[in-house]
This record gives structure tokens, C-alpha cells and sequence, in this order.
């Protein structure tokens, strides 16, 4: 440190006695860009020099700007998240006295000469979007680099991923570096991942800033309140940031996720319920408790096995004495619609004769120090060493030997403690990752270490198997889309627990992680029956809906109240299996939302402030965990000790999902909110379909579709989505997809011709139509008619053939 320290002076000295850097700056080791020199074309962009530094200035596309910031200058480039080429074409390009301007299809980049500050413009109004406050602008405090930028009036700040306050960030300090946050609170910072992607609104405005660097950063949205600036930067790295101009929330996260990657598709039993515990302690438990699910017809489709399934916590090994046949135990949950998923941890026990181990250090797969001793930290199997998922030599070898699972018929994993994490917190900054000649510093790739794991883990298994990996990573970094999906962590049987949960996952939804949930009914502790079936039914619209929880019995027993939803007594039990069998008659609607996040970035779920960016209520800290679920379910999340509300509709006309009652939005409304009916809006005009539930999603089905259309007097439309649930064929034209749509003005609802070579698993489609008034008693579908029954509570319904041609739909 200190040699460091005093190298960093003497490089300072010589560069002052250069550029004649005053004097105050050089003792605080405050280095700015310096005076501009020149500037020069490149290939979608501009290269300026100044004393200090060179930026590059390039158009990624119309809408995506990267801006460069190097002291040494064409150093090799490496991005963990970034996947897409530059190909933005730039014009207008034009240097002033004091200005360096170009221009895209749609923004306008100044560069100021003096200070250097850059700066983004809407070109078609010249509107200020974003840009670097005058006074600071981009500097160095030794190695740390910071962007200083300017602060809008009533400036909004969202997205930054898995964090657990507001989920406007202005007034809060947030840092990236990732850690085993086990009991984390609303103001627990750092969490388990680091995704340094925001989006800022204002003025009608908005723009979104990635900032690719992956040693510890710091997002500071404090000083706000005194309306002077906000500041991204890091402990290390270049200043590297991607600009994005879009004009919506949408536009922003949708270029966000064509540069850093989006999901494909999950297999379709990742969408079922998962039921988890720490651990089930034996084959014969794991068993019993599937067989109670079918006992009790509560679907469900997904059950692990936790660290005691292995040999003393050794990866890559069973505890025979407890799971005799696992090849057996996966055939004989198949059989009854339950897939097996599996903890893997980054740390392998030191151990000779233990055969990863020996092949780990044979191979050089473990981290190290400078000299090349390896690094040893203690995690339940005792002193162990740490696999290096920065070399993608050992992310093959861990590729690899995960045929000891696949083998077995298991192809989903949950990646644990990649933060990575030990039982003792702090892992020493000397240790090396990478090959050995191109060693990369702890500081350096720690936070994108449960990427790597995750993606390892993702492509053994596809690579492998050819079938769709069900992957959770615990820790992650920008681009973790692209492989795993993610949980919130070990959060507890708690309302506010709950409710910080919800904030979480959808601010990662808004970072470009759609697939996100959190262990419902909490890890640690009980939760009351009425807080279970409250997280149940909000659990129900979480993409990942996961319910795990500690429990060790034979071991150190923290918690022995079961939270299986079979366990819990009648009336609950009945509510508890009523939320889950609606998730699964939701299926349809939900992996159509899945196919938008995967082909579009769409996200799964909306924090409102995604579509009603420029309403100030949506803001407001009672409303934050309101959220929309695909296009048209609104969700008012309501604590278990609550049985009204007051909630926020936004604007437009609304139906309560479970009375059909019609709300206007655009105000604060009190609802009822009783145990057994969470606060649920269907848009008027929404397109749902639905299915009849089946225990669990491979079952076969009654072959019907339900089509829920709601009355509204704007046109709407649905993508309806199908595939084999399962392969990757999808990608090469074995899917299904169908656009739906609503004429208010026609009376006509079109189902537009299937595309796609997948043939639906419906063969029939049961129209039901809500809230439209004074129907005839037939419709004329493809010009012939066909009779309409009522079916009470203003609904009418009829039954119609999915051929696969254009299906006309007139009401009369
Ligand atoms: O410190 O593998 O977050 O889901 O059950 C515990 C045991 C380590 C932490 C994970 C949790 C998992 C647990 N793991």
C-alpha cells in the first residue's frame, strides 16, 4: 500500500511538473482530464486528446453512446457484459473554438473543450439529456476514477439491480461489491450482485448509463438533495460508460439488453412452483415430500437437494448413505412431474484422493497468490480452495465434470456463495485469478466472479444436454441474463421482508434480469399462516416462484415448522394451493411475457415508474412495490396484517380481477384487500390467456385456451407465445406465436395467422369476454355464427377451434 502510494506520488510529480497541475490538486491526488489537445475521426466516433487522457467517443447505435476515458491509451479492452459491436453512424461532425460536436439519427454529443466535459442532446430539440457537471466532470482520486455529472431539478434515479430501499435511488450512497448479505435490511448495502446500470428521468426526458467497470463502484445520489450533482465511479479501472438516449424507460432497457444480452428461453417446469429447503437430508425425505404435493394436488414441479446431499460438502459427490441412487431418485421424481435441481459451490474441500480436487490443483483451476500458492478459505467442507471462473480454461474443466450430474438426468443448479463468499467474510485482496500469465487482480474480477460461475454452469449443461438449463446464480453481474436467473437471497419470514423482496426484484427487472423471485414464506424463521398466504399470492406472479427455507433436522435444528404448503392447516392450505393453481393457470399469459424479455428485453415485471415514468405518484415510497406482471395485471402488494389498502391506479380504466368491478385510474383509491384477495387489476382491454391448471406443466392439459378479453375502448394487443418448453429448437423455428388483437371501433377481435413450425398444445379456445354489455347471443367468427352463453357476473363466453389460419372474431 504504502509503496504503492508513494509510485503513485512520484508518477504525480513528474506529470505536474508536465502539465503544470496546481498545486492544492497535486497533494490531494486529484487528477483531471486535463487541457484539450487535439481530436481525431474514428471509426463511429471521435478520439480527442487532452494532457491528460484520451477519450473515445463511439456510437454503438443511434441511440448508444460509449464514452472511453484512457490514461494509457489503446490498453487491450475486456468487457464481462457487453456483447454487441459498435455500429452506430455518426454525421454533423464539427469543431468549434470550444465544442467538438456530432450527431446520430437521433442525439446530438457535445464535447466541451474547456474543462473537457461531454455532454447529450436530443438532436431533434436540442434538449439536455445528460452531461458532465461544469465543475467537476470526470477525475481521478489516485487509482479511483469518478464522473461527476449534473443534476437535473426533480431529477429521478432507478434501476442499479438488486438493491433494497427506494426504489428511486436520489438521497442514497449505493455501492457494488459483491457479498454474502445473509439478513439483509432496507439499508443493508453492499448485496450479492453488482449490475452498475441506471436510468434517469426528468424534464419528460430520459437516458440510462451503464457503467462498465467491475472493480467496487460507488453510485452517490446523496448530495442530491443540495441539488448540486451525482457521481458513478470506481476503486480502480477506466471511466467507461455507455450512454443511452431513448426516449422511454422501455426504449432505455431494451438497447441496455441488445448490449449486454438477453435471456433465452427457461424450460417451462422453471416456471412452475419450486418447492426448496436447507435440506431435505435424504433421498427418502426429497420423496415423500413430492409425493405429498400430488397427495394434496398443489402443483408444483421443481424440488432440491442442498448441501447435505453431498459427501461431507464436497462438490461433485453424493452422500451415499443418504441418497443411495440418484440416477433412481431423478427417474422416479420424473415420473411423477418433479425435476431435481441441485446447490454447486465454487469452494472444493482439500482433499487428497477427493478427484476434483486433485484434477483442481493438477490443473491450475484454483485461485492463487503472487507466488503461485493456492489460496485456502473455509466454507462448510473446511479449508478449501477456490475454482478460478475467470479462466476459461477451468470454466471447461467445471463444464466438464458436471456430466457427474447430467448423467443422472439433473440439469438445474443453483450457484451459491459466488460472490464469491466463506464462512470467514473477507477474502484478501492478493489473490490472482485467470491464466497465469495474464494474472487478473481479486479487485479486479471480484465482482464478476458469479457470472462466471453462472455461465459456466449454463453451458456444461446446454452444451451437454442440448436442453434448457434451469440455472440460479446468487451472485451476478451485468449480463447475468444472458445464463442464470436470480434469487433475492436469505431474507426472513417477515411483511417488511416481503415487501423489500418485491422492490428488489423489480429493480432488477429493471436492470435486464427478468427472471428473478425470492424464497416465499422466508429462509429464516416462521412465517404467520396469513403472511405465508399473503407471499403466495404474490409469489404466484414472480417469474422465479421459489419457496425455500432452512431447515436442518438431524443437524443444528434453527427451524422445524415445515413451510410446504401441504403442511399448513385447512383453511390456509386450501388459500395457499388456490394462489399456486392460479400461477399455473396463468402459464400461457406468463411464458408469453418470458418470450418478450428473451426476444425483446422486455421486462417480465414493471415497476410502474417503467410505464408511467413522468407521473410523479409512482415515486411515491407507499406505491414502490406496485407492479405490473407482463402487460396487463397490475399488482397492489398488501402485508399480511393489513385487510384494505391504499393503493395507486394509474391512469386509465381498470377491473379488479377478483369482483370485475371497474376503477379509474390516475388516483389514490382505498381497496379492500381481505386475506383471500390480494389487490389485482386487470387494464381494460387486456388479452389474457390462460389455461386450466395442471399439477404440474408437463401434465397434459384439457387442451383448451382460455381467452380473456376485457372490455376497452382502445386497441390492444397481445403475442401469444408456444414452443416444446423444453430444447433449443426454438431458436431454429419450432415455435408458436400468434398475434391477438382488440378493435374497439370493429367490435372485432382478430387472431391473427399462427408463425412459426411448433404446433399448439390447444386445440380449442374458449373466448370469455368481461365487461362488454349488451351482446347478442352469438358472435360471427370467420363469418359464421356462433352462439355466445352467459356465464353470470357479466361474462359471456364461447367456444371456438385453434385452427391455425387468421380466426375473424365480430361481436354484435
Ligand atoms: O450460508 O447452502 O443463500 O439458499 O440454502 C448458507 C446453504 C449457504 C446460502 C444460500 C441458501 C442455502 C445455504 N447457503
Amino acid at each position: 500500500m504504502h509503496l504503492h502510494l508513494k509510485k503513485f506520488f512520484i508518477a504525480f510529480i513528474s506529470l505536474s511538473l508536465v502539465i503544470c497541475v496546481n498545486k492544492s490538486q497535486a497533494q490531494q491526488g486529484i487528477e483531471q482530464l486535463g487541457n484539450y489537445l487535439s481530436f481525431k475521426k474514428i471509426s463511429n466516433g471521435v478520439s480527442v486528446t487532452t494532457t491528460n487522457a484520451s477519450i473515445n467517443v463511439i456510437a454503438y447505435s443511434s441511440n448508444i453512446i460509449r464514452v472511453r476515458v484512457q490514461k494509457d491509451n489503446n490498453k487491450e479492452e475486456m468487457s464481462y457484459a457487453v456483447i454487441s459491436e459498435p455500429k452506430g453512424n455518426i454525421s454533423e461532425l464539427n469543431e468549434t473554438d470550444t465544442t467538438i460536436t456530432f450527431s446520430t439519427d437521433s442525439l446530438l454529443v457535445q464535447v466541451e473543450k474547456k474543462p473537457l466535459r461531454i455532454n447529450f442532446y436530443k438532436k431533434n430539440n436540442n434538449q439536455l439529456l445528460s452531461g458532465d457537471d461544469e465543475t467537476l466532470g470526470i477525475l481521478w482520486a489516485g487509482t479511483e476514477v469518478t464522473d461527476y455529472r449534473k443534476l437535473f431539478k426533480d431529477e429521478k434515479i432507478i434501476g442499479l439491480g438488486q438493491k433494497t430501499g427506494d426504489i428511486n435511488h436520489i438521497g442514497q450512497v449505493l455501492v457494488n461489491y459483491n457479498v454474502d448479505a445473509a439478513g439483509f435490511r432496507p439499508d443493508t448495502d453492499p448485496l450479492y450482485s453488482t449490475m452498475p446500470f441506471y436510468m434517469g428521468i426528468h424534464d419528460s426526458l430520459t437516458y440510462g448509463i451503464f457503467f462498465d467497470n467491475t472493480y467496487k463502484s460507488t453510485f452517490d445520489f446523496n448530495l442530491a438533495g443540495t441539488g448540486q450533482y451525482y457521481s458513478f465511479g470506481a476503486e480502480g479501472g477506466e471511466m467507461n460508460y455507455y450512454f443511452f438516449g431513448a426516449s422511454s424507460i422501455a426504449g432505455i432497457i431494451s438497447d441496455y439488453t441488445t448490449l449486454t444480452g438477453r435471456m433465452t428461453m427457461p424450460p417451462m417446469w422453471g416456471l412452475g412452483y419450486i418447492q426448496s429447503r436447507y435440506s431435505y437430508m435424504s433421498e427418502t425425505s426429497l420423496l415423500n415430500v413430492a409425493n405429498k404435493f400430488r397427495q394434496t394436488h398443489i402443483p408444483c414441479d421443481g424440488i432440491f437437494c442442498d448441501i447435505d446431499y453431498m459427501d461431507h460438502f464436497k462438490v461433485f459427490t453424493w452422500n451415499r448413505d443418504s441418497f443411495p441412487d440418484t440416477k433412481g431418485m431423478v427417474d422416479s421424481l420424473k415420473k411423477i412431474g418433479f425435476h431435481l435441481y441441485v446447490i454447486l459451490d465454487p469452494a472444493l474441500k482439500i482433499e487428497k484422493g477427493y478427484t476434483l480436487y486433485d484434477e483442481g490443483v493438477a490443473g491450475n483451476h484454483f485461485a492463487r497468490y503472487p507466488n503461485g500458492k493456492l489460496f485456502t478459505g473455509s466454507v462448510w467442507a473446511g479449508a478449501s480452495h477456490l475454482t478460478d471462473f475467470i479462466n476459461p480454461d477451468t470454466r471447461k474443466w467445471w463444464e466438464d465434470n458436471l456430466k457427474f450430474y447430467t448423467n443422472d438426468g439433473i440439469t438445474g443448479f443453483l450457484n451459491d456463495m459466488d460472490e464469491p463468499s466463506f464462512l470467514v467474510k473477507i477474502t484478501p485482496n492478493a489473490i490472482q485469478f485467470g491464466d497465469k500469465k495474464n494474472s487478473l487482480a481479486y479487485k479486479q474480477v471480484h465482482n464478476v466472479f458469479g457470472l462466471q460461475m453462472a455461465r459456466s454452469t449454463y453451458e456444461g449443461v446446454k452444451d451437454q444436454t442440448g436442453l434448457r438449463p434451469f440455472n440460479i446464480s446468487r451472485s451476478a453481474y451485468s449480463g447475468i441474463q444472458r445464463y442464470a436467473s436470480m434469487w433475492t437471497g436469505d431474507n426472513q419470514a417477515t411483511d417488511m421482508h416481503m415487501m423489500m423482496d418485491i422492490r428488489m426484484c423489480l429493480s432488477m427487472n429493471l436492470t435486464g434480469l427478468s427472471y428473478v423471485g425470492m424464497n416465499v414464506g422466508g429462509f429464516v424463521g416462521n412465517p404467520t399462516p396469513q403472511l405465508m398466504e399473503r407471499w403466495m399470492q404474490i409469489g404466484a406472479y414472480m417469474p422465479l416462484f421459489i419457496n425455500h427455507y432452512i431447515n436442518r433436522s438431524n443437524a443444528d435444528e434453527i427451524n422445524l415448522q415445515p413451510h410446504e404448503p401441504y403442511a399448513f392447516d385447512a383453511p390456509v392450505r386450501d388459500e395457499l394451493r388456490k394462489s399456486i393453481r392460479y400461477r399455473y393457470a396463468l402459464l400461457p399469459y406468463l411464458y408469453s411475457a418470458f418470450y418478450q424479455a428473451s426476444k425483446n428485453g422486455i421486462p417480465i415485471l414493471k415497476a410502474l415508474p417503467y410505464s408511467y415514468s413522468f407521473d410523479k405518484m409512482v415515486y411515491e415510497t407507499k406505491y414502490q412495490e406496485e407492479f405490473l406482471c407482463g402487460d396487463d395485471i397490475l399488482v397492489a402488494p398488501v402485508v399480511s396484517t393489513a385487510d384494505s389498502a391504499q393503493i395507486y391506479l394509474p391512469e386509465g380504466l381498470w377491473y379488479r380481477n377478483s369482483t370485475e368491478e371497474a376503477m379509474e385510474g390516475g388516483k389514490e383509491i382505498n381497496v379492500a384487500a381481505p386475506m383471500n384477495d390480494l389487490p389485482v387489476f386487470i387494464k381494460a382491454g387486456a388479452i389474457i390467456p390462460i389455461q386450466t391448471p395442471v399439477e404440474y406443466t408437463s401434465q397434459k392439459g384439457d387442451g383448451i385456451l382460455e381467452l380473456n378479453i376485457w372490455f376497452g375502448k382502445t386497441k390492444n394487443n397481445f403475442t401469444y407465445y408456444e414452443d416444446d418448453g423444453s430444447t433449443f429448437k426454438y431458436q431454429d423455428g419450432s415455435y408458436y406465436t400468434r398475434n391477438i388483437s382488440w378493435d374497439p371501433e370493429e367490435k372485432v377481435i382478430t387472431l391473427n395467422k399462427k408463425e412459426g413450425n411448433f404446433v399448439s398444445k390447444f386445440q380449442q379456445v374458449k373466448l370469455i369476454f368481461h365487461k362488454f354489455s349488451g351482446l347478442k347471443n352469438y358472435i360471427m367468427v370467420n363469418g359464421k355464427k356462433v352462439t355466445l352463453t352467459d356465464n353470470n357476473n357479466n361474462k359471456e363466453e364461447a367456444m371456438i377451434n385453434n385452427s391455425d389460419g387468421i380466426i375473424s372474431i365480430k361481436l354484435n
